[in-house]
C-alpha cells in the first residue's frame, strides 16, 4: 500500500488550482451541508478543506470520528468558503487509522483540559496547536543555541548520564543499581566537560539531567534540559558575553521563524535589550536592605528575596561575584577578595536561568574546596587526576532550557514546555 503525500498542505496554495494532490493527516471536523460533506483535514504544516462528493467517499466517512487519520487523493479548486484559500474536491478517501472516541481531552482545544489531563494525554494534546507551537518554537530555540555555539568554535558532545560519584555534590542525587555497584544519575555534565576541556577545548552540550529535588513549584523538575558549555582561556564575563549572545540570538531567531507560532501563542517576541545590566550579590544585598529585607553578607538569596530583585529588575541581568560559600567546589575565587567568587546567575526577573563562573584549576586547590564542603576527595580522584594532565584555566555555564523556554513562551510552569515532564509525582506517561 502506497503511503507517500505529493504535498504537505503547507505547501498547496491557489496557483495548483486543477492540479490532482495526494495529502494525509488527522480529520479535524466534519459538517454535512446538504449533499455536500465538508472535512477538515490537518498536518503537521497546517490545515485544508476537503470537499467529499460522491455517493462512496460520503458514505466512507459518514461515522469517521475526528482525529481518525485518512489519506486523500484529490484535485485543488476554488471554495467559497471565507476561512480557506483553497479546497480539496474528493476523488479517493483512504482510512488508515479510526481514531476511538470518547478522546480523554478535546484536541482542538475548544474544551479545556487542565494540565494533568493534558499531560496523561501528551501525544493526543500535540494536535491542539498551542502545543504544537511550542514544541515547534523550543526546535528552533535549539536550532539557533547550535548554530551560535558552533559558530563561536564550540564542538557539541554528549557525556555519560549514568555516573559513579555526584558532579555537583551530594545532595539530589538519584542513585540506582548499576549490576552490583551503586550508581548515580548525572544531574550535570560539569566535572566531564571541564575535563574536554583539555582535548577539544571548547565543548557544549544539550541534555537531560536529573535532580532528586522533592519541589513542587512551577519552575522545577526532576529531570531537566540543560545547554552546558565550557571553554579553555576564558574568564567567567568572557563565557557570560557568550551566554548573552546565545540568548540575545534565540529571541532574534525565534522572532523571524517562528512568526505562525508567536501568533497562535498569542505572544510577540522582541530581541531583549542588550546589554544585560551586572549586579553584585553585594549590591543585591544593599538593594534588598533599601526594600526592608536585611541580608547579612553571605546569606544565600532565597525565592521571596529573588521576587523582590525580579520586581526591581524586570528582564534579564547578571548577578554576579557572589560569596564563595555560596557556590559550588569547583568556582574560583576572585583575585582581589578570596571570600567572592567569579561567579554568576543569568535572571530574568526572579526566575534563575543559567549558573556558571570560572573554575578552579588547581588540583591542590580543588582538592581543599571540596574538603571545606564536606567531600570527600577520594571519591572525585578520577575526576582529579586530569588536572594533572595538563589542564588549561577555563569557564562555562549551564542554562535550563526549560526555564528559557517558560520565559519566552510566556507559560510560567515548565510542564507545559517539556513534552513528557517528570516531577516528585509524575513518572507516566
Ligand atoms: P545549576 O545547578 O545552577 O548549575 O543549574 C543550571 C541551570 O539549570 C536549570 N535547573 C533546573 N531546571 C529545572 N528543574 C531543575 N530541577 C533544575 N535544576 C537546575 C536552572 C539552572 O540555572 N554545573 C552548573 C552549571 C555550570 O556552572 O556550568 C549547574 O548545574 O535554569
Amino acid at each position: 500500500m502506497d503511503l507517500k503525500r505529493t504535498h504537505y498542505i503547507g505547501s498547496i496554495n491557489q496557483s495548483l488550482k486543477g492540479q490532482k494532490v495526494v495529502v494525509g493527516g488527522w480529520v479535524e471536523d466534519l459538517r454535512e451541508l446538504g449533499k455536500l460533506t465538508f472535512l477538515t483535514l490537518r498536518d503537521v504544516t497546517g490545515v485544508a478543506q476537503v470537499v467529499v462528493v460522491g455517493e462512496a467517499g460520503i458514505k466512507q466517512v459518514k461515522d469517521l470520528n475526528r482525529q481518525s487519520v485518512v489519506r486523500i487523493t484529490g484535485a485543488i479548486q476554488d471554495t467559497k468558503s471565507r476561512d480557506f484559500p483553497f479546497e480539496i474536491k474528493s476523488e479517493k478517501i483512504e482510512i488508515l487509522s479510526r481514531a476511538v472516541h470518547p478522546l480523554p481531552i478535546d484536541p482542538i482545544g475548544r474544551l479545556e483540559s487542565n494540565i494533568d489531563n493534558r499531560l496523561n494525554a501528551r501525544a493526543l494534546d500535540l494536535r491542539n496547536q498551542k502545543t504544537a507551537a511550542i514544541f515547534k518554537m523550543r526546535h528552533h530555540v535549539l536550532q539557533s543555541m547550535r548554530k551560535t555555539l558552533v559558530d563561536l568554535g564550540f564542538i557539541e558532545v554528549n557525556t555519560p548520564k549514568i555516573i559513579g560519584s555526584a558532579s555537583e555534590g551530594g545532595a539530589n542525587l538519584f542513585s540506582l543499581k548499576y549490576f552490583d555497584k551503586q550508581a548515580y544519575l548525572a544531574q550535570s555534565p560539569q566535572l566531564y566537560k571541564e575535563q574536554l576541556t583539555i582535548g577539544l577545548e571548547r565543548v557544549f552540550e544539550i541534555a537531560s539531567f536529573y535532580r532528586a529535588e522533592k519541589s513542587h513549584t512551577v519552575r522545577h523538575l526532576t529531570e531537566f534540559t540543560s545547554v552546558d558549555i565550557e571553554a579553555d582561556f576564558m574568564d567567567y564575563l568572557d563565557v557570560a558575553e557568550i551566554l548573552e549572545k546565545l540568548v540575545t540570538n534565540v529571541f532574534e531567531y525565534v522572532e523571524k521563524n517562528c512568526i505562525d507560532e508567536q501568533k497562535i501563542l498569542g505572544i510577540d517576541i522582541k530581541k531583549p535589550k542588550t546589554p544585560f545590566e551586572k549586579i553584585t550579590y553585594k549590591q543585591a544585598i544593599e538593594e534588598l536592605g533599601k526594600e526592608g529585607i536585611s541580608l547579612a553578607n553571605g546569606d544565600d538569596l532565597l525565592d521571596s528575596h529573588l521576587r523582590k530583585l525580579g520586581e526591581l529588575h524586570s528582564g534579564f541581568y547578571f548577578l554576579i561575584d557572589w560569596p564563595m560559600k555560596l557556590k559550588p567546589f569547583y568556582i574560583h575565587e576572585k583575585e582581589d577578595d578570596q571570600s567572592l567568587s567569579k561567579s554568576f546567575d543569568l535572571q530574568y526577573g526572579y526566575l534563575e536561568l543559567s549558573s556558571g563562573g570560572r573554575r578552579l584549576h588547581d588540583p591542590n586547590k580543588l582538592r581543599e574546596r571540596l574538603t571545606e564542603q564536606g567531600l570527600n576527595p577520594s571519591q572525585f580522584e578520577d575526576h582529579l587526576k586530569a588536572f594533572d594532565w595538563g589542564m588549561p584555566p577555563h569557564s562555562g555555564w549551564g542554562l535550563g532550557l526549560d526555564r528559557l523556554m517558560s520565559v519566552l513562551t510566556k507559560i510560567d510552569n515548565v510542564r507545559e514546555v517539556v513534552l513528557y515532564p517528570r516531577d516528585p509525582e509524575r513518572l507516566f506517561p
